[in-house]
């Protein structure tokens, strides 16, 4: 039978991934008609003007044309640094960049892995249970198939979410088991909720398996406390939950009050029992931070406490796509060892990364207080990750308007937004929201010297839309 729309897979259907859903692709067509338009909507650093750090790249680019090591210009072109870190990786490779790794990785970047995670935590590491993947939604996908069996099978994952959890969870026919971040406690995670969650599910059926979080959050911002990480560690301990800490944010912190903690090191510093026996896995990539090298696709993940078998079965899946990107691995190799003061690249590379790294956290501030200078409009302060997500309280002539265009209200208001001024957003319903909420999200990542225009102009559109629809019924919900 020919593969028509109705023999489709139904779990394909299912899947929504609203990054690049309805408005991206309305962004897109008003893009071809040219208009100018202002994308927001993915955390896509360098499609929004930000520059490569010039040491990776240096790096990378030896590995690829590996000749240019023999011309006698080398040395003018580039540092000494870069260019025995060319020879290193290369010497890592079974034939250079052109040719599929281990399916694990390169054992020599998989080392490297590990020893940041030991510098970083303070506990040691293993390479044999750090995996390289291309980006870390493979690695996420990987270890979702290799827990879900059937729709049975739920996953407890927060709300707002990245549609990751939620598209893969559907694709493989799981559950999802919701639970909600608390907006009024700046998106914290109260663990009464989750234990709520589980309940609920479990009354339904589905036996609960395993628990997201995503530190620092997407779309919501927070960091996690190292209390609230100890309370969820204890939790999975004993509701038996393997742990997925979505970590990729890591790098991206925007205020001191909490700085990083890898949910590895709090469950290592709790000590005997937790330490030896809470399933965790980590996940982090080189897209985000202040790299931001999201089309490489390098990412990895770490397993804690998962036994000998598992590992291997998980390898073998791994193994099936037979290995991750080999330049994307040189990258992730790259950001774990990056040069150390004393190296001829140094200043250069803590320049780049420290300018990229100060003006996130100036444009986090300045989108946050744009927000809330407008009306209907309130906005937790981006703490970490590359997103602000403000409410939108939007007035019931907006809600009606919205029923009779046929769209879901943050739609509505997500599309008039980029009708009337380019910006393309991301409606917070791809998130998920609690019933009559909305939202949006916005990446922080346009150039900073076009933020106080892009606000303004935020601005000028909601306020005139508020006005318009509280008008149009004569009251307002507020
Ligand atoms: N986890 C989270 C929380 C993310 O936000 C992303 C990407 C990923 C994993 C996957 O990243 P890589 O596969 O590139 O390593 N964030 C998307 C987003 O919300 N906007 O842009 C991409």
């Amino acid at each position: 039978m020919a593969l028509e729309y109705e023999s489709l897979n139904e779990n394909v259907k299912k899947c929504q991934y609203a990054v690049r859903g309805e408005l991206y692709l309305r962004a897109s067509e008003l893009q071809k008609e040219g208009k100018k338009i202002i994308f927001t909507n993915v955390g896509n650093p360098h499609a929004l003007g930000q520059k490569p750090l010039t040491f990776p790249r240096q790096v990378v680019a030896l590995c690829q044309a590996p000749f240019l090591l023999h011309d006698p210009n080398v040395g003018m072109i580039f540092p000494a640094d870069a260019i025995a870190r060319a020879k290193h990786y290369l010497s890592l490779t079974s034939g250079g960049l052109g040719a599929y790794s281990d399916s694990r990785g390169l054992p020599g970047v998989r080392k490297e892995v590990a020893e940041f995670i030991q510098r970083r935590d303070g506990y040691p590491s293993d390479p044999e249970l750090i995996f390289l993947t291309d980006g870390a939604s493979k690695g996420v996908m990987q270890i979702l198939n290799c827990v879900i069996r059937g729709e049975r099978d739920g996953i407890l994952v927060p709300v707002p979410q990245y549609p990751l959890y939620s598209a893969t969870i559907s694709l493989l026919g799981g559950s999802l088991v919701p639970y909600y971040l608390d907006e009024s406690e700046n998106w914290g995670l109260d663990v009464n909720n989750l234990r709520q969650s589980v309940a609920q599910a479990r009354s339904q059926g589905i036996s609960v398996r395993a628990m997201v979080i995503i530190n620092p959050g997407n779309p919501t911002g927070q960091c996690l406390s190292e209390a609230n990480l100890r309370e969820i560690l204890r939790f999975c301990h004993s509701e038996k939950l393997v742990l997925l800490g979505d970590e990729v944010y890591q790098q991206n912190i925007y205020q001191d009050e909490r700085p990083f903690i890898s949910s590895k090191k709090v469950l290592m510093d709790m000590g005997s029992p937790f330490s030896k026996e809470v399933q965790l896995v980590s996940f982090h990539t080189v897209s985000k931070g202040y790299w931001g090298e999201c089309g490489q696709r390098g990412g990895y993940f770490e397993m804690t406490n998962f036994p000998p078998r598992v590992v291997e079965e998980i390898y073998k899946v791994a193994s099936i796509a037979l290995s991750p990107n080999v330049s994307a691995q040189i990258f992730m190799g790259l950001m774990v060892s990056p040069p150390k003061p004393g190296d001829i690249s140094y200043d250069q590379f803590a320049r780049e990364s420290k300018g990229i790294l100060e003006s996130l956290r100036r444009r986090a501030k300045i989108m946050t207080d744009g927000f809330n200078s407008c009306k209907n409009v309130v906005c937790n302060f981006t703490e970490g990750a590359m997103y602000s997500f403000p409410q939108i309280k939007l007035p019931p002539g907006a809600l009606q308007a919205a029923k009779q265009a046929g769209k879901v209200p943050d739609v509505f208001y997500c599309l008039k937004l980029l009708e009337a001024t380019g910006i393309s957003t991301v409606p917070g319903s791809g998130f998920g929201q609690k019933e009559g909420v909305f939202h949006l999200r916005t990446t922080i990542l346009p150039a900073e010297e076009e933020m106080p225009e892009i606000m303004d102009s935020f601005k000028k559109f909601n306020d005139e839309f508020m006005t318009q629809y509280e008008n149009s019924f004569g009251y307002s919900r507020m």
